[in-house]
């Protein structure tokens, strides 16, 4: 449906307009991302965790009191988890696990909140899979 409308929030603006089209810019393209300069430690970011597979990095922009991306430090396809195949498993696993290890090493692992925006209808702006852990404060449901 490609008259839809994506209502999310920018980064630089809170035009919806401009949301809308930021979206549409950042539809999954399969191109190199901002994490891979993250990761190449090109760009600087607060680390909370690292191992050969995973990186973990406080949000630029956060919506928590905690806000860590955890990602995968090669892509392979995984630009959203909609991309995902069987061989993927392994490391979509130890996404999982790192997001834990995460809340235990950020103090809140007895309360936290994993999420992962697949796509321009949920607001998914980087194309390099990553979770979202946040926490620190009382998180709502329904999520937005
Ligand atoms: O919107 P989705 O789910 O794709 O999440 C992307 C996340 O990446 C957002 O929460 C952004 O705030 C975050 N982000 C974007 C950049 C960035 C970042 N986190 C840490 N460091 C960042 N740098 C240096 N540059 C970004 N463009």
């Amino acid at each position: 449906n490609h008259s839809r409308r994506y209502l999310c929030r920018a980064s630089a603006t809170h035009d919806e307009e401009a949301a809308a089209k930021a979206a549409a810019i950042n539809a999954d393209s399969g191109v190199p991302t901002i994490f891979d300069k993250i990761i190449a430690k090109e760009i600087p970011s607060t680390i909370v965790y690292e191992d050969d597979k995973v990186l973990a990095f406080k949000d630029v922009n956060p919506q928590a009191p905690v806000h860590v991306l955890v990602i995968p430090k090669v892509r392979d396809g995984l630009t959203q988890l909609g991309k995902a195949e069987p061989r993927h498993g392994e490391i979509l696993g130890q996404l999982l696990y790192a997001a834990k290890i995460v809340a235990e090493k950020e103090g809140i692992v007895d309360g936290f909140r994993v999420v992962i925006n697949n796509g321009p209808s949920a607001c998914q702006s980087v194309y390099h899979l990553h979770l979202h852990v946040l926490g620190g404060r009382q998180m709502n449901w329904p999520p937005g």
